[in-house]
């Protein structure tokens, strides 16, 4: 098994050391990698744990009755259980393995929606979450004749509570929400809402693709229903991620996908289902980056999510302050600092978000330029585009001063 590091005092820099990518060069200069909000970087030891298990002991988990077999699906169940612990679920057995964020909330819309949604019913959506929180409930709005509300944004991207109350009635079936924003950072009062919905008798699904990875989780805190993650950004894998539901609400839940692994018993007119997860599973699995998503959450727990956050939020102070006195730049999303994370999506004046990127690429800085795959934010913030700086627990105050660094050379190139 691949050695564990720990980080009892947080350090950065030796930290970054864990993460092989970040020591490189680009464009003859060092990397600065500010784009974590998209996909984050690896670790070693989870580079190391899915190099493990291909190498070691790849086999098909739930089936063979041969040591392989055994050893894989007895470290994909421990995964299971290990990101079960993290955000706080009841049982392991809450928790099912997805590719992604994407795939956990389309698998709610589908089963969930599938089977409570009907004519008439409202689902209560943000102004400002990503497609992969929007499109699904369009296609579920559109086979059942459902209808979509949002909740707006005021001129600092914190929600409108005032929408909430106004939209939320007895029709209103569920409230999907984004737990922090990709783009302006917000981080948004989801207890509260919760508590609004659940009195109202609607349900709460939290796309957390942009909370788990930055701070502690826990879904019994939260009072949600359904919370949906990504591993590739949160120093895991791609093609994993989970959705944890309550047990109960899964359990009366019919399947997503159909296939091997999620049946009882197969006949040649119609099927049994598996319990819950397995009838949510269908077919196999991701199963080294599922078990390199628990190795993620062992590194995550060994540096603390009290300490990412903190990190991350002095991060966030200091280049906050570095950005604000660049001329013409305007940084969208709150300025109240504990509503927010360290996602800063900004517009400089006179000049294409692209051109934005492409210079900072020149420098060796990575930042994602575009609409973040959210279309309708955008159109309310009234800019085709932003560019985007987002920081994570390997990020230093360095990156920070590059970056302001950059963008003083960005305005004068376009003067
Ligand atoms: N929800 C939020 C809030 C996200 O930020 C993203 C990805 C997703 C859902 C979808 O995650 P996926 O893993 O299923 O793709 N956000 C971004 C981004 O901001 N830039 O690239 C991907």
């Amino acid at each position: 098994m691949p050695a564990t590091a720990t980080f009892p005092i947080f350090d950065a820099l030796s930290l970054r050391r864990e993460f092989p990518i970040l020591n490189q060069q680009i464009n003859g200069k060092p990397l600065a990698f500010l784009d974590s909000a998209a996909s984050s970087q690896k670790p070693r030891r989870v580079i190391d744990c899915l190099e493990d298990y291909y190498r070691r002991y790849n086999a098909n988990v739930h089936r063979g009755i041969y040591k392989l077999s055994e050893e894989a699906t007895f470290a994909y169940e421990r995964a299971r259980g290990k990101v079960a612990k993290f955000i706080g679920a009841a049982s392991p057995r809450e928790v099912i393995f997805t590719r992604n964020t994407t795939e956990a909330i389309n698998l709610v819309a589908n089963a969930w929606g599938g089977a409570n949604i009907r004519a008439g019913d409202r689902i209560l959506l943000t102004v400002m979450e990503h497609h992969s929180n929007i499109v699904p409930w369009q296609m579920l709005a559109q086979r059942t004749g459902a209808k979509l509300d949002y909740i707006g944004i005021d001129g600092q991207g914190r929600l409108v509570l005032d929408d909430l109350d106004r939209l939320l009635t007895e029709r209103t079936k569920i409230v999907a929400l984004t737990h922090q924003s990709n783009v302006l950072g917000t981080i948004n009062p989801v207890r509260l809402i919760a508590e609004r919905a659940h009195a109202c008798g609607a349900l709460v699904l939290l796309d957390a693709a942009q909370s788990v990875p930055h701070m502690a989780v826990n879904v019994a805190e939260l009072d949600a229903d359904f919370l949906a993650f990504s591993g590739h950004k949160m120093c895991g894998p791609t093609g994993i991620g989970a959705l944890w539901g309550r047990r109960n609400i899964l359990e009366a839940m019919p399947p997503f996908l159909g296939g091997g692994s999620m049946i009882n018993l197969v006949e040649l007119e119609q099927s049994t289902y598996a319990d819950v997860p397995s009838r949510f599973e269908a077919g196999t699995p991701a199963i080294g980056e599922a078990i390199a998503l628990g190795e993620t959450v062992d590194f995550l727990n060994s540096v603390g999510m009290e300490t990412i956050y903190h990190h991350e939020h002095e991060l966030l102070c200091y280049a906050l302050d570095r950005l604000l006195v660049v001329p013409g730049l305007i940084i969208h999303g709150p300025n109240t600092l504990e509503e927010r994370g360290a996602t800063i999506a900004f517009s400089l004046e006179g000049v294409h978000p692209h051109d934005v990127a492409a210079v900072l690429d020149s420098e060796g800085i990575a930042v994602r330029a575009g609409h973040h795959c959210a279309q309708p934010l955008h159109r309310i913030l009234d800019v085709p585009a932003t560019t985007r700086a987002s920081f994570y627990l390997y990020n230093i105050p360095e990156e920070a001063d590059r970056l302001a660094v950059g963008l003083e050379k960005v305005r004068k190139l376009f003067a």
